[in-house]
């Protein structure tokens, strides 16, 4: 079996569920938890798909705009990303561009992402407020894939994880 190790880091405006993704994903999973003083924090998890074990590292960060300085830290050796809004607040969906534009700066133009849509088990009360096909001809535009995901309930977490990692292992 191939080995790859992996730095993932989950990125987004703040209260789209970025921390919840991370912890929905590594919940009941081997893991290790590192409490970093400033602002950034990352758990370890294992996955193994196609003949092939991949060891992530998986960076959360919080606070961005108060810790500027993390940036370079944060960013440096990343080769993956999950570029995460708020299903229910159009205006963290209008901030991705800006998102994306910063990670390809600090990352490297060529670094998959999976364009994430969090909070979906609100959407059947709150209704959408995205146009769903605008999403996802966004991230194929960008090379990338839509996923709609829910940190609370566990729909498609895994699946975005895991479709990430298939995008690391075959740019
Ligand atoms: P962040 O890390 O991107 O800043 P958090 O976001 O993971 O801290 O989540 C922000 C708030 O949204 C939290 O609520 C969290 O419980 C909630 N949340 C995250 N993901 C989901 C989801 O999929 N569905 C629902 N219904 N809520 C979600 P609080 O109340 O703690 O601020
Ligand atoms: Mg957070």
């Amino acid at each position: 079996m191939s080995e790859f190790v992996f730095k993932v880091i989950l990125i987004g405006p703040g209260a789209v569920g970025k921390t919840s993704l991370l912890h929905r994903f590594v919940q009941n999973k081997f893991s290790e938890r590192y409490e970093l003083t400033i602002g950034v924090d990352f758990l370890a998890k294992t996955v193994e798909l196609d003949q092939c074990v991949a060891r992530l590292t998986i960076w959360d960060i919080g606070g961005q705009d108060r810790f500027k300085f993390m940036r370079n830290r944060f960013y440096d050796g990343a080769m993956g990303a999950l570029l995460v809004f708020d299903l229910t607040r159009s205006q963290t969906y209008k901030e991705i561009r800006k998102w994306l534009e910063e990670f390809r700066q600090f990352a490297g133009n060529n670094i998959p992402f999976v364009l994430i849509g969090n909070k979906a088990d609100l959407v059947e009360d709150i209704g959408e407020s995205i146009e769903k096909s605008d999403a996802k001809k966004f991230a194929e535009n960008e090379r990338s894939i839509y996923i709609e995901t829910s940190a609370k309930t566990g729909e498609n977490v895994e699946d975005a994880f895991i479709q990430l990692v298939r995008k690391m292992i075959n740019p």
